[in-house]
């Protein structure tokens, strides 16, 4: 789970099968289509997405078939995340109900097979389990073998950090949960707060407006699909980009009034 920030990375918020928001931000960032399917950064920087690529927005084929691409290439990583978790084992064959956002994928899939067959759609998700079924809750960006920043969908607590355990990858996925209130929204505890030390920690999962950060933690999901923004933290230029959402794909209200990942 370490990777060497080389000459620098591009880490990007919940992109949420908002592709051409994505695209977007991938030509802003300077990556270039090389003919064959894959962005490549003229410079050799490296992608890494922090989860829930899929779900909610118009296009997760394209968004995980994306990933699926470049991963497999060495270009881009991505996390774990509560989404991706319940692709993975849905596509795993496993009880799971698709909510939130989860059935549009199944209905994107039916579509799919409609146009590209049986055979190419089986291809298709089973690569795409496997994908999803090993992405690492978190990953370690070092700077000459020294730690620098950890990428994770929804948190994590200090002493997780370099481990993998069941544990730890539902915390990864969903953050520090309490249960959910009378509105079936869960009740998070802020994980934040108790971060101590240099090493930076970047997540998304809990759409904020603007990115958030404490304690040498940053907050980068701005609610892409909820009509917010599409955001990248570059390093080492400890920069934000951003790239607005082109409407409110979720069919619920804005970022402000939160809503259940
Ligand atoms: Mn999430």
């Amino acid at each position: 789970m370490k990777i060497d920030i080389g000459i620098g990375v591009d880490i990007i918020g919940d992109i949420h099968a908002c592709f051409e928001e994505f695209l977007e931000m991938l030509e802003k960032l300077g990556y270039r289509n090389g003919g064959d399917g894959l962005y490549r950064h003229p410079e050799g920087r490296t992608l890494i997405s922090l989860g829930d690529v899929m779900s909610r927005g118009p296009q997760s084929i394209a968004c995980m078939e994306f990933f699926l691409k470049h991963v497999k290439a060495g270009l881009a990583y991505m996390t774990d995340s509560n989404h991706g978790w319940k692709i993975a084992r849905w596509l795993d064959g496993r009880k799971v109900q698709l909510k939130h956002g989860d059935e549009l994928v199944e209905q994107e899939f039916l579509a799919y097979e409609q146009l590209h067959g049986t055979k190419r759609t089986k291809q298709l998700k089973n690569d795409l389990k496997h994908l999803l079924m090993n992405t690492p809750s978190h990953y370690i960006l070092q700077e000459n073998n020294i730690d620098k920043i950890v990428c994770t969908h929804a948190g994590i607590k200090d002493e997780f950090i370099g481990r993998e355990t069941s544990r730890i990858k539902d915390f990864c996925r969903y953050g520090d949960v309490a249960g959910t209130d009378e509105n079936g929204k869960p009740i998070r505890r802020d994980w934040f707060l108790n971060h101590k030390g240099e090493l930076l920690i970047i997540w998304g999962h809990d759409p904020k407006p603007e990115p958030m950060i404490i304690n040498n933690t940053i907050n980068i999901d701005q609610g892409l699909v909820f009509g917010g923004k599409l955001t990248t933290y570059r390093y080492p230029e400890k920069e934000f980009v951003f790239v607005n959402a082109k409407q409110n794909y979720s069919g619920r209200e804005g970022i402000d009034n939160p809503i259940q990942k």
